[in-house]
């Protein structure tokens, strides 16, 4: 069965590579954000990206789930002795990407083209996609005024209050190529258990990209277990928008695209309700605590999609 994957940072990423465990490459893609992209030290960063890849590479940080394995940081530690800015942690391994991936770009090619090339160095063998080639980029609206996304995600360490967001050129921008003919192609639509405001509806935005996902199979994972998010700032950005943040409020975020819904036992209580917005409901456990538990995951969600109405 032909999947595509939406995905975002850490949370996509693992179930990315459960579904690579199962799936034969030529039958999965994955479709990155890139609104969290970033020019810093005059490089182009690409955190999902680099951590979709990473992990299918089996090369991502254990611990963090971003950046790579056995890093070090001397370059970072020489930057910071001259008074350079070592907000944003980037080791000796992982700088060498982005050296190359801004070498490339700014001779010409396309972001697109420049992920496949370090797929291929990797030895990944699925397609993972970047949503467009073009610049878009998250501005959250917060109390302390507009902040582009890793200001406000690893600088401010997600402290302001957030008010909304923005996603700036996307109405110019395109889906990279690949994008809309491998959801064309694809059996159904896994959206990843990644942050719904800032990895899910940057990809949705792209035009084309949300047209495309009706008629399809599309199921969501919740990124939220027992109100809480297992990583990052989702549940804090539902509070802050007035929402209580819980399974269900994502269920709800993603009504009228899917079709099916994946929650966690823990949340098994809401299942009722999450029926009653015209979902298919599978509950299971959907913390990913290690490479068996990314694969039981992608099998069980596999298994839910081949029973789903599109
Ligand atoms: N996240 C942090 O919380 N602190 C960092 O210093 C940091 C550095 C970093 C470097 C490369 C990279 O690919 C990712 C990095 N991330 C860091 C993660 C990243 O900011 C976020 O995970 C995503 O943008 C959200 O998905």
């Amino acid at each position: 069965m032909k999947v595509v994957a939406l995905a975002g940072g850490v949370g996509g990423a693992k179930l990315a590579h459960g579904l690579a465990q199962i799936l034969p490459p030529p039958d999965l893609t994955i479709i990155v954000n890139t609104a969290d992209d970033f020019e810093h030290l005059g490089l182009h960063i690409s955190p999902d990206l680099d951590t979709v890849c990473y992990s299918l590479a089996g090369i991502a940080h254990p611990r963090t789930g971003w950046g790579r394995s056995r890093e070090t940081w001397h370059a970072l530690a020489s930057l910071e002795e001259l008074g350079g800015p070592g907000w944003f942690r980037i080791g000796d391994r992982d700088l060498g990407t982005h050296l190359e991936r801004t070498r490339r770009l700014d001779a010409g090619e396309p972001l697109s083209r420049v992920a496949s090339a370090f797929c291929k160095a990797w030895g990944v063998g699925q397609r993972v996609l970047p949503m467009t080639d073009d610049a878009v980029r998250t501005i959250v609206r917060t109390n302390q005024g507009d902040l582009a996304f890793q200001e406000y995600f690893v600088r401010r360490h997600t402290v302001p209050r957030v008010e909304g967001f923005r996603f700036t050129g996307t109405e110019a921008a395109s889906p990279a190529p690949g994008v809309l003919e491998s959801i064309a192609d694809a059996a159904a639509v896994i959206i990843c258990p990644s942050n719904p405001w800032v990895s899910i509806a940057p990809i949705l935005e792209i035009p084309g990209i949300r047209p495309a996902l009706e008629h399809k199979r599309v199921a969501a994972v919740s990124p939220l277990i027992g109100g809480k998010a297992v990583k990052g700032p989702a549940a804090k950005m539902y509070s802050e928008l007035g929402i209580e943040p819980s399974a269900l409020a994502v269920a709800r975020h993603y009504g009228g695209l899917i079709s099916g819904f994946v929650l966690d036992r823990v949340d098994a209580k809401l299942q009722p309700q999450v029926s009653s917005l015209g979902m298919q409901v599978l509950v299971t456990q959907t913390l990913m605590k290690s490479a068996s538990g990314r694969r039981r995951l992608a099998l069980h969600v596999l298994d839910f999609l081949g029973s789903l109405q599109p």
